[in-house]
């Protein structure tokens, strides 16, 4: 069903319609191939794990190898022929280890029909802007929780950088950079920038404006308000009410198109969006590796 309300940017209205996550196209469904295993910085909130009850991110049945995506999507096609979009979103961040830019560029190769959609924290995309637009990757999620220091170093304990742990507000402050930068040299490449925003009434309830404004400053083009799933050091935390959540997508509505039929989708996610969840007949004979380190 069309959702006429969200306008994107004119350049980015051919992708629109062939893509689930950004409003207009849900009669359109998307595979995640979790092939990511690894992180390489620590929310207070995250917790992934194996297993095929959970629907929420960070959770996967398995971890699919390089070598096997092509055949896994062959098979998601043949499940769903509606499926449009090949993302790429954990377990852990796409660009924390080389899997998924390895996939994609496969898979540009094999399926060039099917969207690439990558999500990760953004904090190594000023490294791989070159190698993300030569994967034929056409639109990436940055998740962005805070635009301040002060506010992100309460969700965001650490970041790995360089083989180096950073803490604190340091450590945010390095995010933000990097996730500004990335941003904004993605839009200037034509990629659509897509931004997740975890909801924490404690935290980031009235700082949802100015993300947005923020965000929209380096050339994003849609946002997406994710309520906070209360789990990690976050378990004690109240989830968003309903209230709260429109509260926050009307303060990011002033500034950027606001994506309203999110799923939360698992790292092993396949089908459309709320309707048909294929990921339990697509990996039911997969062999994959099992191991992956929470960074
Ligand atoms: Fe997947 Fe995310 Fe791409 Fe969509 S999901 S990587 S943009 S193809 Fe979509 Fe799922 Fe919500 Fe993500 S419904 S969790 S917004
Ligand atoms: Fe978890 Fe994603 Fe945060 Fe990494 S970036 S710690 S995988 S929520």
């Amino acid at each position: 069903m069309p959702c006429a309300e969200i306008r994107l940017n004119e350049r980015f209205s051919q992708l629109a319609m062939q893509h689930p996550c950004l409003g207009r196209a849900l009669n359109k469904g998307r595979v995640h191939l979790p092939v990511s295993p690894a992180c390489n910085i620590k929310c207070r909130f995250c917790t992934r794990g194996f297993n095929a009850s959970e629907y929420r991110p960070g959770v996967t049945r398995q971890i699919l190898s390089v070598e096997d995506v092509g055949e896994t999507v062959k098979k998601a096609l043949a499940l769903c022929p509606q499926i449009s979009v090949v993302g790429i979103a954990g377990p852990g961040d796409a660009l924390a280890s080389d899997h998924a830019l390895r996939c994609f560029i496969r898979l540009h190769r094999e399926f060039p029909e099917l969207i690439g959609c990558m999500s990760t924290n953004g904090l190594m995309l000023p490294e791989y802007m070159d190698d993300i637009v030569r994967a034929g990757i056409r639109s990436v999620t940055v998740t962005v929780n805070a635009v301040e220091a002060s506010l992100l170093s309460q969700i965001v304990e650490r970041i790995t950088l360089d083989g180096k742990s950073i803490t604190g507000e340091d450590g945010a402050k390095a995010l933000l950079t990097r996730q500004f930068q990335g941003i904004r040299r993605l839009a200037e490449k034509d990629v659509l920038v897509k931004i997740n925003t975890v909801l924490i009434p404690q935290i980031n309830g009235n700082h949802i404006d100015e993300i947005a404004r923020a965000v929209a400053g380096q050339g994003a083009s849609i946002i997406n308000i994710i309520p906070l799933i209360p789990q990690g050091d976050f378990a004690h935390m109240e989830p968003p009410d309903c209230e709260q959540i429109s509260q926050a997508r009307a303060d990011a509505e002033q500034y950027l198109p606001v994506f309203r039929h999110c799923q939360h989708c698992r790292a092993d996610a396949c089908g459309l969006l709320g309707e048909n969840s294929m990921e339990d007949r697509l990996y039911q004979h997969i062999s994959c590796e099992n191991t992956f380190s929470h960074g």
